[in-house]
């Protein structure tokens, strides 16, 4: 009996020396290349280690080269407005319109149905080329109308001035009062005027609208006693939470 139990330790026993000799030797594979790798570079000995290569992300739907730029947003002028816009850094709410061919003024957008509501972050579109239309909606670069709200936090009571560029037409109303008529089919025109605001929150409205490609502009800046001629600041900007302004 002791010698079967012997004879089943020897046999046990030279099982795992057998195992643990052969993970030692794929453990030490790569250590073994290794020299031969370094040698064949010609590298200094003191160099220092060359940084690991990243690992890819394991590709969950398709063959994904993780290497190539991502190109799906090239233009965030217009996006998908935010389900939050008090949080949002584009916090500028406007319904899009399309419009016919040869329209030649802003028309009554309240008689034409929007096709989709857009967000933005700033008026700050200088005169270019449109081509990248609007998120989810196909073609659309020229013949379109945009009515934009948000707020506006005024600093301090005291006279404003306003400039509106636009290629083409374009009206400013603050509080429902119209401000800058710069409507008309027309390449990019500035027109400004000057308003006494009091402190505190109030409504801006700019219609807008485009009409042969491919140049846009819409540009709205601010000017007071107290700071030069600027784009208005992010800060002061928040969104029209107006719950019928929009549509899904
Ligand atoms: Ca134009």
């Amino acid at each position: 009996m002791k010698i079967f139990i012997q004879g089943i330790l020897f046999f046990f026993f030279g099982f795992v020396v057998a195992i643990a000799c052969n993970d030692a030797e794929f453990d030490n594979n790569p250590t073994v290349n290794a020299p031969s790798f370094e040698d064949a570079s010609n590298e200094p000995k003191d160099a220092p280690a060359k940084p690991e290569p990243k690992k890819q992300p394991e590709s969950v739907g398709g063959n994904v080269d993780a290497n190539l730029p991502d190109t799906t947003i090239v233009d965030d002028t217009f996006v998908e407005c935010a389900p939050n816009l008090e949080a949002s850094v584009y916090p500028i709410k406007a319904l899009l319109y399309e419009l016919p061919v040869d329209t030649p003024a802003l028309p009554n957008f309240a008689s034409l149905p929007a096709i989709k509501t857009v967000c933005m972050k700033q008026l700050d579109i200088a005169t270019r080329d449109f081509e990248d239309g609007f998120p989810g909606v196909d073609n659309l670069i020229e013949w379109f109308g945009l009515d934009i709200r948000f707020k506006v936090d005024i600093p301090a009571d005291g006279n404003y001035t306003f400039f509106v560029n636009s290629d083409d037409g374009s009206k400013l109303y603050i509080d429902g009062n119209l401000v800058i008529d710069n409507d008309g089919q027309h390449s990019p025109r500035e027109l400004s005027a000057s308003v006494n605001l009091t402190k505190g929150i109030h409504s801006f409205k700019v219609e807008y609208f485009q009409g042969p490609k491919t140049q846009i502009a819409l540009e709205l800046f601010w000017q007071s006693e107290s700071f030069p001629k600027a784009y208005i600041d992010p800060s002061y900007l928040k969104p029209d939470l107006d719950p019928n302004f929009t549509i899904n």
